[in-house]
């Protein structure tokens, strides 16, 4: 039995994700973990709220709430959401628990001691209305460039040139829309990356299985311009991880806390030991996943992200552990997606663009998403979310394919033999054809699952599910009862089987209709299909089953259309 680690990207706190979101990491994520849970392998699925920085503070002050209590209710929001979207987690855990707060401060203490941290006094926009320093996106003013007026303090939107706050004509806080401002002093921690470089650099050639995608992402930073930057790990903010070094104080950093992007990675972890807490176990068992001197030697460790995050999980994060000199577990495999965009344009969560999650689940099932989105997984290139594309693969695979093939043989069974699988007959050379195709078939969809492609995947099931319905459509139990009641009997047999098999290979993508297939089917038996012949026999002659209610209803052009209408605004 393999040790799996799998870690998703952790969602910001701030509001409910789209789909764009879901994804990029957290379903593609699920899938994996689900899959290997199915093989029989030691599973650790770990994600949580990323609930530090600006964006949280400003969005709590918003909702006209103390941060904390904001952070508190939008977790259980985006809990919530994720158990009904089918998420599996081990541990859905909070950046902000007193766990990362305590490894976070270990951390940054043992980097200290190695020497890899250094502070920096720097000049930073103080806004005295808001009474804090402004990030210099929230400094906005005229660009100097092309004019527009709501240009940022790190970045014009407008003619995308890269800004210093202090380039910008008339700034104002973005906060209050103040404009006394004035430029202060203040002290901060960098993490030496630079130090670090030689090191980074030996590792990730090791990793000769990275896509290049991913090793390019991380080589370009290492070595365009001036190679790897030293890189800003404290922030003057009020919500935060208090800057500290262990359990001591730093002098000079009163009142500071460390940037939202040094503890979220370290809450992967940290989020392990939330897991032990909140089960009453002992260390030693979140360690046996993480610390390679306490077994985590024989872990393999997964990561799922979108490719916007890959330069911190490949460098930075890496750097913290590295530089840690402690035997913390590294990722061995990183899977970064594309973008997912919205019918002809960009999902959007500040202009409220696209479907977002609670919106999905309140007009389908969660499955009816799984299937679209990780069948069309952005993996390759970017991908589009079109109603067109989501109605037709709905109605071709889900409805047509898989859920006909069900209701059919359900529904013929109980006509002829009566709600139990049928005796008598054997299975002859169709059915041989058949179970060779679908070895070779499992096979391909294992090799697709184990390499994380997604799409491939999805394909694969599809096209397993296609040979159960062709044979059914070649076999033609509703003729052969005519003259060979026997042979119908074995045909319905094993597309009962078939039903099971299934619903055990189906369930990485849709969990929820799996488990109705296996209750229809009156079974427990999740077992894989090592050997495709024996999985078809499973479910003995005699065995009593009910015919399931539908499983997927098609989506109506006019469903299709009204929805599209609903969804073509912005989300107040
Ligand atoms: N919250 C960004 C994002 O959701 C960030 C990921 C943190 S992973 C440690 O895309
Ligand atoms: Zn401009």
């Amino acid at each position: 039995m393999a040790r799996i680690l799998i870690t998703s990207a952790i969602p910001y706190i701030n509001g409910i994700k789209h789909l764009g979101n879901l994804i990029g990491s957290q379903l593609p994520a699920d899938l994996f973990a689900r899959y290997q849970r199915g093989r029989g392998n030691e599973v650790m699925f770990l994600c949580a709220t990323d609930e530090h920085g600006t964006p949280a503070e400003l969005a709590a002050a918003k909702a006209g709430k103390p941060v904390a209590e904001y952070c508190a209710e939008m977790h259980e929001v985006q809990a919530d959401i994720a158990k009904r979207f089918g998420l599996s987690f081990d541990h859905f855990g909070r950046s902000s628990s007193p766990q990362n707060h305590k490894l976070t401060q270990h951390f940054a203490g043992k980097l200290a001691e190695a020497g890899l941290i250094r502070e920096v006094t720097e000049k930073q926009v103080y806004s005295n209305a808001d009474g804090r320093f402004l990030p210099d996106r929230y400094i906005e003013g005229t660009c100097p460039n092309c004019g527009y007026e709501k240009a940022r303090g790190d970045q014009c939107e407008n003619c995308t040139k890269q800004l210093d706050p202090t380039d910008l004509i008339d700034p104002r806080s973005a906060i209050s829309g103040s404009t006394d401002l004035e430029v202060r002093e203040t002290k901060h921690l960098y993490l030496r990356q630079s130090a670090m470089k030689d090191q980074l650099d030996a590792w990730i050639d090791g990793k000769t299985d990275w896509p290049v995608l991913t090793t390019s992402i991380a080589k370009k930073w290492l070595h365009d311009g001036d190679g790897l930057q030293d890189r800003g790990i404290t922030r003057d903010l009020d919500w935060g991880i208090p800057v500290k070094k262990g359990d001591e104080d730093w002098p000079g950093m009163e009142g500071k806390v460390f940037y939202v992007w040094f503890d979220a990675p370290i809450e992967y972890i940290a989020c392990a030991k939330e897991w032990a807490d909140a089960h009453g176990k002992p260390d030693a068992e979140w360690e046996r996943w993480w610390r390679t001197d306490k077994g985590a030697d024989d872990v393999r460790y997964v990561q799922f992200m979108g490719k916007d995050n890959v330069p911190f999980h490949t460098l930075s994060f890496p750097a913290t552990i590295l530089g840690s000199g402690e035997p913390w577990k590294l990722v061995d495999h990183l899977k970064s997606f594309n973008y997912l965009n919205y019918d002809g344009g960009q999902f959007s969560t500040s202009q409220g663009r696209g479907v977002f999650m609670d919106q999905a689940l309140d007009i389908l099932p969660a499955d009816y998403w799984r299937w679209w989105l990780l069948s069309h997984a952005p993996e390759s290139s970017d991908s589009e979310f079109t109603w067109e594309n989501f109605q037709q693969s709905v109605n071709k695979d889900l409805a047509d394919v898989l859920g006909n093939f069900v209701s059919r043989i359900t529904k013929f069974c109980r006509s002829k033999f009566g709600e139990e699988v049928p005796s008598g007959g054997e299975y002859g050379e169709r059915e041989q054809a058949l179970i060779e195709e679908l070895t070779k078939r499992i096979r391909a969809y294992e090799a697709h699952m184990e390499a994380m492609e997604v799409r491939k995947s999805a394909q694969e099931l599809r096209a397993i599910w296609v040979a159960g319905n062709e044979y059914l459509q070649a076999a033609a139990p509703w003729s052969t009862f005519k003259e060979d009641p026997e042979q119908a009997a074995a045909q319905v047999r094993l597309g009962l089987n078939l039903i099971r098999l299934y619903a055990v290979l189906s369930a990485p993508f849709i969990p929820e209709t799996s488990a109705r297939m296996l209750s229809a089917m009156n079974t427990l038996d999740t077992s894989w299909p090592e050997d495709v012949e024996a999985a078809l026999n499973a479910l003995p002659a005699g065995h009593a089953f009910t015919v399931p209610d539908v499983l997927f209803a098609k989506i109506t052009d006019e469903q299709r259309e009204d929805w599209q209408t609903h969804f073509a605004g912005v989300r107040s």
